[in-house]
Parts: structure tokens; C-alpha cells; sequence
């Protein structure tokens, strides 16, 4: 079955086959592929709350650069508002395809189908949306972030498969409502829950910022003084975390342990430290494989619907390793 970029792009031709008006609207799908220096395509980015994100936009940045194709971009600061407010502009502004990556996942629908109506393919990139219409976007490329919180879990259960005294954990969550928020605490909720003598005895958002993490960890401490370990859905709240710690007069990675998700360099350096003791991947360098679907799709392809990020872990060791090479 073709997909709806393609029927749409089927539909303009047939419209322009009729009206003989050539230069239609946007989605540059319909008048054939274009060249590359006149495509458009607007980004809307969650913010930059975080190194991953930095990271994340700077790739994104100079992939477009590289391959000559117009990147307009926002930054959002972490509010839906302004992602739904630059999304209607670059509907306005008729630009061939919008990319973006959804701060939360609820609430997408009214301006996908803005967007579908006027005939603009949409790529979800990093986070997902929970519309039931799949239709309202052509593809999503990004982590499998249940997997993530799954391979944060069996570190867990590894690390502590020697004992059985009850492991208390506190859960530093990410932005309320995000994607990688909600699954990683699923996937570290569905392995650990398979061992009664693991708890997560609180469990807060630190909204993905350092200074998220260290509040919460400021406050956790004197809540629940006796936990074993911190488990951090990206490592900059896990380096928050860290901060609040040792300013408590205790030891990060032996008093309390730290599992994180990213392996960015600074919390790629904290693991080589000793300071976190284990790091999920999470791959933030998107930018060539979006420059890829925006391509497919110029070129009138149907792009794979779902593209998953191939992603690794690491130990004390691997990142001392890893470090020196490490992009981001
Ligand atoms: O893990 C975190 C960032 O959506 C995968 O967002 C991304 C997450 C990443 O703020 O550091």
C-alpha cells in the first residue's frame, strides 16, 4: 500500500494535469523531485536541555549543511506550545517537509492534520507520538528507549545477583510525558520487577536537566537517605545527581551507584571516573540518517516507517576506551 506522501504527491499531480497551474503547493513531492539547494525543510527541536540534545541539533545542523538542503530551525525550550506554533509556520511557510521531535507524546493530532492537509510530509525524529493515525507522519527515526530501560535493568540485576538484601533504587525520570521518559521506565520496570528484593522506592522528574537531577537528588537524600543506587533516564540529571551527593559528604559510584542512559562525553567521563558505574547508548547523531528519509522522499520513495538507532552499553573499562574517540 502506498503511503500518504506518495498519494498525496499522486493527487498534485493530478491537480496540476487539470488546472495546467504548475508551481503548486508545498511538498516538493508533487512537481517531482526537486534539486537539493531548493528544498526547504523546518525542524522544530524540543530545546537544549541537555548535552545529548546539543549534541543531537549540532549533527542535525551540519548534515543539512553538508548536503546542501535549507534546514530552517527552532528551538522549542521544552514547550509543546512553541513546537505546535513553529510547526503552523512552517506550514505557512510552505516548506517541503517538516521534521520534528516531539517533546511529549499526547497532543499531536490537530496539527498533523494541518499539516497533512496541506500536503506536508512530516518525520518524527528521537521521540515518538502516541496518534492512532499513523498516516499523520511518514517516518519516525530514533532509539528503542523500552530496550534502553531494559538494558539499564539487567546491569541492575547483574550488579546485584550476589545478594539478596533489598536494593533500594530512586528513579530520577525525564521530561513528564516525553517518550523516553515513559519507556525507559518501563523497560527498567518490567526487568527489575522479576525480583521482589529490588524497590524503587521514589521515582521524580528532573525534567533531562543537571539541575533537575540535583535538586531532586538534594531533596531524595534527606526523604531516603538509606538508597542503594540511582538509576537516571539521561546522564546529565545522573551528573546533577553526582553534584548533590558529594556535596552531601557521601561517595558517587560506591555509597550510592549510578545508571544513566546517553554516553555523552561528560557522563562518559564520569563513568571513566568511577562517579556513574554503568551507561546505556543513546545515540543522538540522527542528522545523516534524516538528510536520507528527506531524500526518499523528494525523490517520491516510500522511507522505512520505523528506523531504529543501533546503540551499545558501557562499563567502567569500555569508557575509558571508548572516550578519546567519542563524537559527542
Ligand atoms: O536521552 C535526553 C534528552 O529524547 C533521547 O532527550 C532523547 C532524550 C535524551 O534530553 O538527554
Amino acid at each position: 500500500m502506498k503511503k500518504r506522501s506518495i498519494g498525496l504527491a499522486a493527487a498534485g499531480a493530478l491537480l496540476l494535469a487539470l488546472t495546467g497551474c504548475a508551481g503548486g503547493n508545498a511538498g516538493g513531492t508533487s512537481d517531482g523531485p526537486k534539486a537539493l539547494d531548493e528544498l526547504v525543510v523546518g525542524f522544530s527541536q524540543v530545546g537544549a536541555e541537555s548535552g545529548w540534545r546539543t549534541a543531537n541539533t549540532t549533527d542535525i545542523q551540519a548534515a543539512f549543511k553538508d548536503a546542501g538542503i535549507e534546514l530552517k530551525f527552532s528551538d522549542a525550550q521544552q514547550k509543546q506550545e512553541n513546537q505546535i506554533k513553529a510547526i503552523r509556520s512552517y506550514i505557512q511557510q510552505q516548506v517541503d517537509i517538516i521534521a520534528f521531535s516531539p517533546v511529549v507524546e499526547s497532543g499531536w493530532d490537530a496539527v498533523l492534520n494541518e499539516a497533512k492537509a496541506a500536503g506536508i510530509p512530516v518525520v518524527l525524529t528521537d521521540r515518538a507520538v502516541d496518534s492512532a493515525d499513523d498516516s499523520l507522519y511518514v517516518s519516525f527515526l530514533g532509539s528503542d528507549f523500552v530496550e534502553e530501560g531494559k538494558k539499564a535493568g539487567d546491569w541492575v540485576v547483574e550488579e546485584y545477583s550476589g545478594s539478596d538484601d533489598d536494593v533500594k533504587i530512586a528513579q530520577l525520570e525525564g521530561t513528564t510525558g516525553a517518550a523516553p521518559a515513559i519507556d525507559r521506565a518501563e523497560g527498567f520496570a518490567d526487568v527489575i520487577g522479576a525480583d521482589d528484593k529490588f524497590e524503587i522506592v521514589a521515582s521524580q522528574t528532573g525534567d533531562f536537566t543537571r539541575a533537575g537531577g540535583k535538586q531532586v537528588t538534594e531533596a531524595l537524600l534527606k526523604s531516603n537517605p538509606d538508597i542503594d543506587l540511582i538509576y537516571a533516564h539521561n546522564d546529565d540529571m545522573g551528573l546533577g545527581a553526582i553534584e548533590a551527593i558529594e556535596a552531601a559528604g557521601l561517595t558517587p559510584g560506591e555509597d550510592i551507584k549510578i545508571v544513566t542512559v546517553d554516553a555523552v562525553k561528560d557522563g562518559m567521563q564520569a563513568l571513566a571516573d568511577g562517579k556513574i558505574n554503568f551507561i546505556v547508548e543513546c545515540s543522538p547523531l540522527l542528522g545523516a540518517q534524516l538528510v536520507d528519509i528527506v531524500k526518499q522522499i523528494n525523490d517520491g520513495e516510500t522511507p522505512e516507517k520505523r528506523i531504529i538507532t543501533e546503540e551499545t552499553t558501557f562499563t567502567q573499562e569500555q569508557a575509558v576506551e571508548a572516550l578519546p574517540d567519542r563524537q559527542y
